[in-house]
């Protein structure tokens, strides 16, 4: 299919494994109307966003198995390789709309790519619950029906439980540093916010699509896996700074989403870097209006954010020129194509981290 875009191909995948998991609902006898709802609810939550983290599966088993350590193209994936790549591809989506459906709710956000957030639809509500359950377990159904003769299916599994988790708890901390009727802004610094960020966006955002990749693509040295998560992790923290950037300074239009953080009281990069400058007027402006829930707040919050002593949007363009100069030596320094076997065969190559850290450079949305 070379005449359809990279993400036309993908998406194209997704009607088939829809129609799989409506299929095991009506095998198991559910009523129709149950079978509509949970057709709705994955059309809703799963392809509507910008499928980075499904592409960077297929993108990365694409450069491992058809690239050599130049970059140069040897081959194209198979069709059957290429379906499943993107089968775990829209697992990893499948898990980003169920962690996403339960953020909304906890967040009280209002829109998500550019539609209301699915517990805000109407007829829906806590029922969002239950569908964030049931997107998370369509994960595990196709990787059954998918992969379960695989010698690594068992690998695919761990890692899905294991990022879950991680990212569970990132929620947890993220959550729980950010009480709605107590806000106390010395609790928060740089430090907590690397650890929110590391655990509830890097693992499963960065980490999980090109891990995935390596276990389908046969990668068997666990020291690979070491060296991908030194490189990922900090590129998924870069991202989720922007996403806390972007929360405040993006077009809702562009963003799909309307910036909740400052009314939420969260542990946010911009928070921090506005407390390690504030004066200490701007600190009790601070102080008094953060994690209030009124526009007026929120208003007030923003013109300490536009100081000139302070400047969040000045700041976050210095950081991002810095982080990716300091990724991109990171990426430089590793071999061109570690682990490869004698005949030159499926290393772990750098252009695997290049194209990620390109694809998210400078993102707007
Ligand atoms: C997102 O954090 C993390 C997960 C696990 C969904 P967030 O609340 O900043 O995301 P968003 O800005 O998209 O609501
Ligand atoms: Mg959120
Ligand atoms: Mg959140
Ligand atoms: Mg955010």
């Amino acid at each position: 299919m070379p005449s359809s875009s990279p993400r036309e191909r993908f998406l194209a995948v997704f009607p088939a494994l829809s129609a799989e998991l409506l299929d095991y609902l009506r095998s198991e006898g559910m009523p129709a109307p149950a079978i509509e709802w949970y057709e709705r609810s994955l059309a809703h939550n799963t392809p509507g966003g910008k499928l980075n983290r499904g592409l960077s599966v297929v993108d990365t088993v694409d450069i491992i198995l058809c690239t050599d350590a130049q970059g140069k193209r040897t081959r194209e994936l198979s069709e059957e390789e290429y379906r499943d790549a993107a089968v775990l591809g829209w697992c990893v989506e499948l898990l980003q709309a169920y962690f996403l459906v339960a953020d909304d709710m906890m967040d009280a956000s209002v829109t998500r790519r550019g539609q209301p957030c699915w517990y805000r639809m109407p007829g829906v509500g806590n029922i969002a619950i239950n569908d964030a359950f049931m997107l998370e377990a369509a994960i595990y159904h196709l990787l059954k029906t998918h992969f379960r003769t695989r010698p690594y299916y068992g690998l695919l599994l761990e890692l899905f439980h294991d990022v879950t988790f991680q990212t569970e708890l990132g929620q947890l901390i993220d959550l729980i540093t950010a009480p709605e009727d107590d806000v106390d802004l010395s609790r928060f610094s740089l430090q907590k916010h690397h650890l929110i960020v590391v655990y509830k966006t890097a693992f499963y955002s960065f980490y999980l699509p090109v891990a995935l990749a390596m276990r389908m693509a046969g990668l068997d040295d666990e020291s690979l896996y070491k060296r991908a998560l030194d490189i990922l992790l900090p590129l998924g923290e870069y991202f989720q700074v922007q996403d806390d950037y972007l929360d405040c300074y993006g077009a809702p239009e562009v963003i799909g989403k309307i910036g909740t953080d400052i009314q939420d009281n969260k542990c946010s990069w911009n928070i921090n870097v506005a407390l390690a400058h504030a004066t200490s007027e701007q600190r009790a402006v601070l102080d008094a209006h953060y994690g209030q829930r009124s526009a007026e707040s929120e208003e007030r919050v923003k013109a300490v954010f536009r100081a000139e002593n302070i400047d969040v949007e000045k700041r976050f363009k210095e950081y991002e020129k810095e982080s990716h100069a300091r990724i991109e030596k990171m990426i430089m320094d590793m071999p061109e194509n570690v682990g490869a076997k004698d005949d030159g065969s499926n290393g772990l190559k750098r252009e695997v981290f290049r194209s990620f850290l390109e694809k998210v450079y400078k993102r707007t949305k």
